[in-house]
């Protein structure tokens, strides 16, 4: 089976001062996010996978949400420019770690993105118009990864920060989702699991090595998966929620063997 690095960054002491944009500032208790990250490093090590685990910055509060500042794909690694500004000094440690295993583009103004508005699924990436993320930043992801065979689309989201805080992908072949963020019928062909409607921050799961990290506070969301046939194990990250962080946001996953040229 193949190797799968993940590039995860420590928590920012200044962490509490966090973008929000879709929740009030509630107390964050740094230390304990700073525990629930440790223990999603350990559930990715657990699962398999080898940890390149960066440092925090005190000058970038969001650092730890690595999955916002590079989309990686197997022939080539985009260094996103973060559509927030405060964001935007995060992309250069984890493009000097990147470089290693994959050439690097690095997108330029007037485009932005943000990692978490692109799932990929085979060769289709899914791109979130978002708050984050604009069309300029998606005709860049398009002409970088169109000559490499992967198609690019499109896809509206509505009442979320990210792509990814609407569907993520469960298996190889299904997503999960929550209909009143993301047409369903974006993703004809796969199966869809749909979140529980009383837990619409549940479509952020986490596919590691055939296991799905998932929130612990969301039960009902993972029974539905459970029932799905999905293997699912549960993380409680409550301090890195109040940072609008979910599980996909902390890690980049890739295969570390690919060759560089
Ligand atoms: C932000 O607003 O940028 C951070 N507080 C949260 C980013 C979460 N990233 C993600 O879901 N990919």
């Amino acid at each position: 089976m193949a190797e799968t690095l993940a590039i995860t960054r420590g928590l920012s002491p200044a962490f509490d001062r966090c973008e929000l944009t879709h929740l009030p500032r509630a107390q964050i208790d740094v230390d304990l996010a700073r525990e629930q990250h440790r223990r999603y490093e350990q559930a990715l090590s657990r699962l398999g996978c080898t940890l390149l685990r960066l440092p925090g910055d005190p000058d970038l509060p969001d650092s730890v949400f690595v999955e916002d500042t590079a989309v990686v794909l197997d022939e080539l690694a985009i260094l996103t420019r973060p559509g927030a500004p405060s964001r935007r000094g995060e992309s250069d440690a984890v493009g000097a770690a990147l470089t290693v295993y994959r050439p690097l583009a690095r997108m330029t103004a007037p485009a932005t993105m943000d990692g978490g508005d692109v799932l990929r699924v085979g060769r289709t990436l899914f791109a979130g118009l978002s708050g984050r993320t604009n069309r300029a930043g998606i005709d860049f992801l398009r002409d970088a990864a169109a000559p490499l065979g992967y198609r690019v689309r499109a896809t509206g989201i509505s009442g979320c920060l990210h792509l990814k805080s609407a569907v993520t992908g469960i298996a190889a072949d299904a997503v999960l989702l929550n209909p009143e963020r993301v047409d369903a019928g974006a993703f004809d062909g796969l199966r869809v699991v749909e979140v529980d409607p009383s837990e619409p921050d549940a479509a952020n799961a986490l596919l590691v090595c055939g296991t799905v990290l998932f929130p612990t506070a969301y039960p009902r969301t993972r029974d539905r998966l459970l029932a799905s046939g999905v293997c699912v194990l549960g993380l409680d990250v409550t301090e890195i929620a109040k940072a609008e962080g979910a599980l996909t946001c902390c890690s980049l996953l890739l295969d570390p063997g690919i060759p560089t040229s």
